[in-house]
């Protein structure tokens, strides 16, 4: 079994219904796509590989072998021989690039070819939120505003560069424990031929095959709130690897943290006061994100419980 392969050229000819169709499918079916012929120029991929496996080289991998967390727990555990796993932490080398924060400054072309990168990852994530829009059928630009506050441009984009390096003992430490995303929606550049990368299908651990430049794209709890349970945020994971470093590149369009998150009304119909009860709650981003950040790793549900309860002030519940 694999993830649905879109070709989002097609979003704009004839086959246009047969690709929002193959979108929606995605979207509801498996919380996770992958598109080829998304736009995004191929020779600026091929700069950003370069200069993210040149960053981890120069700037980060020394480090990881030689002082980073999952490293020395690892060796602790291994002398302890107590055939114990590491439950709490996860064997990769990870930096975030946003609009403010600092950035890895010695590698050479590294922050003109990710700032060319980010700038076209966000504006497919905007057209990729219309499809969503449009197959859901809440009106076009919905998402976009919600994610924003309301505001031009408030939405957080972020986006993240791992590293997977190869790992001396595969059983006793995950590249990435499963989880679900917190956000909105995730475009991930992931290794052209390392693979690691799962997603739960129906019980089943299934992998996200490598295709080279495609972007693959999955939703997190806030799409699944907004769409009130019709596209759901889906467990994945990253295996470690025994003998290669795997690259990954997943940027985030997640809500502001003062945006407010809800179920749209046109997907909700008209519900009992138990059912709002047990329905999606209403919140702000930041407040499910201090929840987030303690539970990450578990499963969503209690998450929203403890957003609903934490938000019972700001918001009548019943309303
Ligand atoms: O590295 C990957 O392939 C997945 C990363 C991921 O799931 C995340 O950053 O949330
Ligand atoms: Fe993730």
């Amino acid at each position: 079994m694999t993830i649905p392969v879109i070709d989002f050229s097609k979003l704009n000819g004839e086959e246009r219904a047969k690709t929002m169709a193959q979108i929606a499918n995605g979207c509801e079916e498996w919380g996770f796509f992958q598109l080829v012929n998304h736009g995004i120029p191929v020779d600026l991929l091929e700069r950003v590989k370069m200069v993210s496996s040149e960053c981890y080289k120069q700037e980060r991998e020394d480090n990881f072998f030689k002082n980073s967390a999952p490293v020395k727990l690892l060796k602790e555990l291994i002398d302890k021989k107590s055939g114990d796993k590491l439950e709490n932490i996860d064997w990769e080398d990870v930096f975030l690039l946003s609009d403010d924060n600092e950035w890895p400054l010695k590698t050479p072309g590294f922050k003109e070819a990710m700032v060319e990168y980010r700038a076209e990852v966000k504006k497919l994530s905007e057209k990729l939120m219309e499809t969503m829009d449009e197959n859901l059928g809440i009106p076009k630009g919905y998402i976009k505003k919600a994610f924003n506050g309301g505001e031009e441009d408030n939405a957080f984009f972020g986006t993240k560069v791992s590293h997977y390096p190869p790992c001396p003992h595969t059983e006793m430490v995950s590249g990435l424990r499963a989880h679900t995303d917190a956000g909105g929606v995730v475009l991930l550049f992931q290794d052209d031929v390392v693979d690691g990368l799962q997603i739960l299908k129906d019980g089943e651990w299934i992998d996200v095959q490598p295709i080279p430049n495609s972007i693959v794209i999955n939703t997190g709890d806030q799409i699944e709130v907004l769409s009130n349970g019709r596209y759901k945020s889906v467990w994945h994971r990253v295996n470690a690897k025994a003998n290669k470093t795997r690259r990954s590149i997943a940027s985030f369009y997640n809500p502001s943290y003062n945006a407010t998150i809800e179920p749209a009304t046109q997907l909700v119909k008209k519900l009992e006061n138990e059912e709002v009860k047990f329905g999606y709650p209403k919140f702000l981003f930041g407040d499910y994100m201090s929840v987030y950040t303690e539970q990450k790793f578990l499963p969503k549900e209690p998450r929203f419980q403890a957003v609903r309860t934490a938000s019972a002030d700001k918001y009548d519940a019943t309303s």
